[in-house]
């Protein structure tokens, strides 16, 4: 990989070794985010490794110890846990190399840490949710606790259940076992069958919402339920869009973007310069008459209309180019 002429070093010189770590391989969000993060490293002259961890913290944790002893001189780690990653974060640390964490939470001053704004995300789509529904209704959450990105975004349906006493939670379900989505459209139907009166279901990744929504096409109860979503990809947009969908809303960042964010800190890291602590990407609503209305079938038209899923001014510099798509 070629450097940059007058970048700051090592990006005059090219040929930066950097990992990029996720514990999560399979799914939109993250494949998108994948082809961000290998497109900014590309421009700037990044020799990028993935070590996908197929949703297993120890293969995670493996390859973080691959990724230092190979000697990359900054590593991205996308989600995981602080307590299987901690001791390792510190070596790879204390042997010089920078650390950006993506939606894991690692609680150390010296790691920037790079979000979608949880709080606006589950904030605009549950306040969509609301406008739409009122505020009496019986609901379904579909949560798994114990990632960051999804216990930012419970906390959010916490509050809105806690200001609004006619909102009834009457089930929480969820997996995030391969095919995640497979796996909960069984939850979901086994829910509808025990909860018919359910008409709202709050869904925060789009895993979960297709798995909900194709539950709720099987069972003919598209016409009666609506699902409320994080996230959106074009398989996403196109289910959405179908007639009579009862996935309506979802709040969603471009996870292209994240990647190239992610990349960025990286890199500013890298050469010295300060990204800032907490980075933020932020979302945008996607409603289903939004998709309709300005004729959006893909994430391609999306990023043409609405100018967040087109890119991020997080972590930028005169110096760092900007990707192409
Ligand atoms: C299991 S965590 C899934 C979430 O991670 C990213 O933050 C995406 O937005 C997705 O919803």
């Amino acid at each position: 990989a070629a450097g940059i002429p007058g970048a700051p070093a090592p990006f005059d010189k090219g040929d930066v070794k950097v990992a990029l770590i996720s514990l999560i391989s399979q799914g939109d969000f993250f494949q998108a985010y994948r082809v961000g993060a290998v497109r900014q490293a590309k421009a700037l002259g990044i020799n990028l490794r993935l070590f996908p961890g197929n949703g297993d913290g120890a293969v995670e944790r493996d390859a973080l110890q691959q990724a230092i002893n190979l000697g990359v001189k900054a590593i991205v780690i996308d989600h995981g846990r602080l307590d299987t990653l901690s001791d390792l974060v510190n070596q790879a640390l204390k042997a010089g190399i920078k650390v950006v964490a993506f939606d894991v939470n690692l609680n150390n001053p010296a790691i920037p840490q790079v979000e979608q704004s949880d709080k606006d995300l589950a904030t605009l789509v549950l306040g969509q949710a609301l406008k739409d529904n009122g505020t009496a209704f019986n609901a379904g959450l579909v949560y798994v606790a114990g990632f960051a990105p999804l216990d930012r975004r419970h906390a959010v349906w916490t509050d809105v259940l806690k200001q609004n006493p006619n909102i009834h939670q009457v089930a929480q379900w969820g997996s995030v076992d391969n095919p995640v989505a497979t796996v909960v459209a069984d939850q979901t139907s086994a829910v509808f069958r025990a909860h018919p009166d359910i008409s709202v279901i709050f869904a925060p990744w789009d895993e979960f919402a297709r798995g909900a929504n194709l539950a709720a096409t099987e069972n003919k109860l598209s016409s009666k339920v609506k699902i409320y979503s994080a996230d959106i990809s074009t398989a996403d947009i196109q289910a959405i869009r179908a007639p009579d969908s009862a996935w309506v809303a979802t709040a969603a960042t471009n996870p292209a973007v994240v990647g190239e964010v992610s990349v960025r800190a990286a890199a500013l890291l890298l050469a010295g310069q300060n990204p800032g602590h907490e980075i933020l990407v932020e979302p945008a609503l996607v409603t289903r008459d939004l998709l309709v209305k300005e004729n959006i079938q893909n994430v391609k038209d999306l990023e043409a209309k609405v100018p967040s899923f087109a890119g991020s001014s997080a972590a930028t510099a005169s110096w760092i180019p900007v990707p192409q798509s």
